[in-house]
Formats: structure tokens, C-alpha cells, sequence
């Protein structure tokens, strides 16, 4: 056999839009349907070039701060979520808002305030400077320590070793969040584990797939933006299970036809917050050279979906009502 003849591609299944990512989407398009752009959006409503792009150009304006948010607009709050004190700015600005945080995200929140009312000390496991970490953050400002993975373990300090819980951020790596829940239950055996997982469905799911295609693979293409902490994660996932080589890709036009070289079998892959035709672009890009022969990996399915923002379920409502009264 040559070696054009063993040119295949390995899609993975699950990849791609998870239900927090899809509800906040629709829930920027939805508002801009009902209400007219221009509508706010606090940060990257997901973190996708592309998704943020396309938005914009239907009249969504992304801003860093609700102070930039001229009072009486709409602003719509990211999919990552943010600390009560943007909810109070928001209201003392008077903006009327809208919250895309994924549930569950505000499921995290919400062990965190459970925790912090019991007097725990919080270890947050999660990304430094990550907008999910900084909301999750600010619901207990005092009572939770960020620990960004096992070279961190040894710098955390708390006031009462028998009385420690640890939380993470959802997008993070499943195999090095365990090691650095590892070193953290060396030095305070009492460690308590959160109620349910927090590294959610989608972002295990994803891992899960890409490590079945990694161990087959010469290549690994995952699609996802560079700020995409989930899509950073299936790079090194894959690379860790095996994969000879990986790259983290916007679009086709970022692959470099070197990494073709010797390359027999391609996985592909993309992350949470990544449209399904950039990564149909990615396999038009590989077919045109050879790699036309897609066989799908899917260890999984996944059903789950979300309903829209509550604020954005009722004015639609009313003028489903409106409508249907002539
Ligand atoms: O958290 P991450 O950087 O992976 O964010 P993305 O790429 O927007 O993906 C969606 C994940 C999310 C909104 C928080 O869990
Ligand atoms: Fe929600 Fe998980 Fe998607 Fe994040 S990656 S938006 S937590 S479903």
C-alpha cells in the first residue's frame, strides 16, 4: 500500500458547540432579533474569533467593562460568567441585562457561596487572569485561593487544613486537574471534592474523544481560537495520548502544508466554542491534498441543551403574546 493510498482523516465526536456555547449565542442573535442593535456584549461572548466576528457584523458591539456601556442600553453577560460586583455596576448604571452565563458555570458559583458560607478556605483550581475564574472568584473574594495547576500546589496556604474544599474552572485539562487535586490531598488530607464534577460534560467528552484519535494519529488538527482555554486543552491532550504532532488552528487558512510531511493519519477535532464550518473547512483543505477518506470517532453522544437566558425568555413572551393579540 503507499503511502497516498493511507491518507485518512480521523473526525472526532463530540467536537464543536457545547449547550452552554450554542444558548449564548442564540441568545446575542435572539436579542439583537427582538431588540434592535446595537446590543452590548460584556468580553468575547464565547471565546471564537469567528462567533465574535459574525455577531458583530449583525450589530453586536463587544466591550471590556459595563462602565462603557452607555446607561439605559442592553448588555448581554459571556458565556464564562462574572462576579456579583459586574451585576451591581450593571444596575447602578441602570442597564437592563442579559445573562448568557452557562448554568453550568453558575452551578460552580453556587458551591462556591454554599462553601464560603460554611467557612471554607476554596481552592480554585483554574487558569490565572481567565475571565471564568474571575468571576467565580468574586462571588468569595476572601475565602478562595487560585491554584493554577500542580506547580502551584506547595505555594497554597489556609487558614485551616481540616477545613479545605477544592473547585475548578469547566474548561480545564481532566488528567492534570487529578494531579494537581493529587498534590493538593498530599499536603491537606482533609480535602474535600466538589458535590458533582465542575470540569463539565462537554469539555470531558471532547477529551475523551480526541485521546481515541490522538493514539492513532500522526497529526492532531484542532480547531478553536488561541484565548479558547478548552481548545488549548485538546492540543495538549491529544499530544499527551499520543498524537506525534498538534496544532491549535482558527481557520484552514492558518494549517502550514509542512506539517503534512510523512502524515498518514489526521485527527481533527475542535473546541466548545467552535462553529461546525470551520472545521468543514479544515476537512475541504485536507481533501484537496489527499486526505479525503473521514472516518468519525465518537466514544459519546451528547443530548444536552439549555433554554435561553430567562430575562430574554420573557420579552420574547410578551411579544409572542403581542403578536398573537394583533
Ligand atoms: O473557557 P474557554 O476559554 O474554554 O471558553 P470558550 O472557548 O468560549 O468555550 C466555552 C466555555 C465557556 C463558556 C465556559 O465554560
Ligand atoms: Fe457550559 Fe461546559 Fe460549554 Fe462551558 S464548556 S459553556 S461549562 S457546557
Amino acid at each position: 500500500m503507499t503511502a497516498t493510498t493511507a491518507r485518512r482523516v480521523l473526525l472526532a465526536a463530540p467536537r464543536g458547540y457545547c449547550a452552554g456555547v450554542d444558548r449564548a449565542v442564540i441568545a446575542v442573535e435572539k436579542a439583537l432579533e427582538q431588540y434592535g442593535a446595537p446590543i452590548y456584549v460584556r468580553k468575547e461572548i464565547v471565546h471564537n474569533k469567528y462567533v465574535v466576528e459574525t455577531l458583530r457584523k449583525k450589530g453586536a458591539i463587544f466591550v471590556d467593562e459595563t462602565e462603557e456601556v452607555p446607561e439605559g442600553s442592553i448588555v448581554i453577560f459571556s458565556a464564562h460568567g462574572v462576579a456579583p460586583v459586574v451585576h451591581e455596576e450593571a444596575e447602578r448604571r441602570k442597564l437592563a441585562t442579559v445573562d448568557a452565563t452557562c448554568p453550568l458555570v453558575t452551578k460552580v458559583h453556587k458551591e462556591a457561596v454554599r462553601f464560603a458560607k460554611d467557612d471554607y478556605d476554596i481552592l480554585l483550581i483554574g487558569h490565572e487572569g481567565h475571565e471564568e475564574v474571575i468571576g467565580t472568584s468574586g462571588e468569595a473574594p476572601d475565602h478562595i485561593t487560585l491554584v493554577d495547576g500542580p506547580g502551584d500546589v506547595e505555594n497554597v496556604e489556609v487558614r485551616d487544613p481540616e477545613k479545605v474544599v477544592w473547585l475548578s474552572q469547566t474548561t480545564l485539562s481532566v488528567d492534570e486537574t487529578m494531579e494537581t487535586v493529587d498534590a493538593l490531598k498530599q499536603r491537606f488530607p482533609a480535602l474535600v471534592s466538589p458535590p458533582s464534577d465542575d470540569i463539565c460534560y462537554a469539555t470531558q467528552n471532547r477529551q475523551t474523544a480526541v485521546k481515541q484519535v490522538a493514539a492513532e494519529s500522526d497529526l492532531v488538527i484542532v480547531v478553536g481560537s488561541k484565548n479558547s482555554s478548552n481548545s488549548v486543552r485538546l492540543v495538549e491532550v491529544a499530544l499527551g495520548a499520543g498524537a506525534k504532532d498538534g496544532h491549535l488552528v482558527d481557520n484552514a487558512s492558518e494549517i502550514d502544508e509542512a506539517w503534512l510531511e510523512g502524515v498518514a493519519t489526521v485527527g481533527v477535532t475542535s473546541g466548545a466554542s467552535v462553529p461546525d464550518v470551520l472545521v468543514e473547512g479544515v476537512l475541504e483543505w485536507l481533501a484537496e491534498r489527499g486526505y479525503g477518506d473521514v472516518e468519525v470517532v465518537q466514544p459519546m453522544e451528547e443530548k444536552l441543551t439549555f433554554s435561553l437566558p430567562k430575562e430574554l425568555r420573557r420579552d420574547l413572551r410578551a411579544e409572542a403574546g403581542r403578536k398573537a393579540a394583533g
